[in-house]
């Protein structure tokens, strides 16, 4: 992935103010290659470092990172074939089987995820699988609410990289493991929502291995000039497809060897 970019620096705090308001206020907008078809993927990038450090201005606490678009589900589900990296912060956590208010969202949905705690720094280019599994101090069970604020949940590879890859909400639960413990390639998983399976997938499903997920997301760091720090919490992108959420549902992700995480709408 190239990280060029042809935006200038006013459109850019244009275009992240853009996506700020549709993200705080919870409301749809087109995507933004309809106003700026000759974006690249390093303007969508430049638009979302814009809004981390606004964040981060206003007191959010940084905490980690998602990689997004990594199984093929996914990816046929979402029409774009690269995977992605979006920033995560404590805003955004919710407590496992907690209810979590769809008011201030637009459209969301559910994807069953492993995630990363890491204790030492990960630095690309060349990141691999196994430096990753080596700084890992445990997986964990995750769902991701994602969220995106275009309308109809459509868009292309370099605005939802400004819309922070869709992130809006996660829960982490179940039980933490040392992935020296586990094939993480063979983790089944299954979505139930209202009782009734929606989804069920593997783990290897992405990129053949979570961990590889994991060493994408530093690559890309890398091309942004940044590392992962020790004492990162890291989300290796969804399954199975996602599952849209409404007020009322109860959902739970059922994971082979590592628990179970739920959580209702309202
Ligand atoms: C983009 C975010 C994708 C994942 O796990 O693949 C993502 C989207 O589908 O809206 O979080
Ligand atoms: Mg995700």
């Amino acid at each position: 992935m190239s990280m060029e970019t042809t935006l200038t620096r006013e459109d850019i705090v244009r275009l992240t103010e853009r996506i700020e308001g549709a993200q705080t206020r919870a409301y749809a907008i087109p995507k933004l290659t309809n106003e700026y078809p000759n974006m690249t993927h390093g303007d969508g990038y430049a638009v979302q470092t814009e809004l981390r450090r606004r964040f981060i201005a206003q007191g959010h606490r940084h905490v980690g990172w998602k990689a997004g678009l990594t199984s093929k589900a996914k990816m046929q589900q979402m029409g774009v074939n690269v995977p992605s990296i979006g920033f995560l912060t404590d805003r955004m956590a919710r407590p496992e089987n907690s209810a979590i208010s769809t008011g201030d969202l637009v459209h969301p949905r559910v994807e069953c995820e492993v995630a990363f705690v890491t204790n030492k720094t990960l630095i690309g280019p060349n990141c691999t699988k196994e430096e990753v599994l080596e700084a890992t101090d445990y997986v964990l069970p995750a769902v991701e609410i994602i969220d995106s604020r275009f309308s109809g949940f459509k868009f292309d590879l370099e605005s939802v990289i400004a819309d922070n890859g869709s992130s809006a909400r996660y829960v982490g639960g179940g039980r933490a493991r040392d992935p020296k413990d586990l094939d993480l390639r063979t983790l089944g998983v299954v979505m139930e929502k209202n009782g009734e399976m929606v989804a069920m997938g593997a783990s290897a499903a992405v990129l053949g291995h979570p961990a590889e997920a994991v060493a994408m997301l530093v690559n890309i760091l890398a091309e942004m000039g940044e590392t992962l720090p020790a004492g990162s919490f890291v989300m290796s992108g969804g399954i199975t497809e996602a599952i849209a959420v409404q007020p009322g549902d109860n959902v739970i992700a059922r994971f082979q060897e590592l628990g179970s995480v739920s959580m209702r709408f309202v």
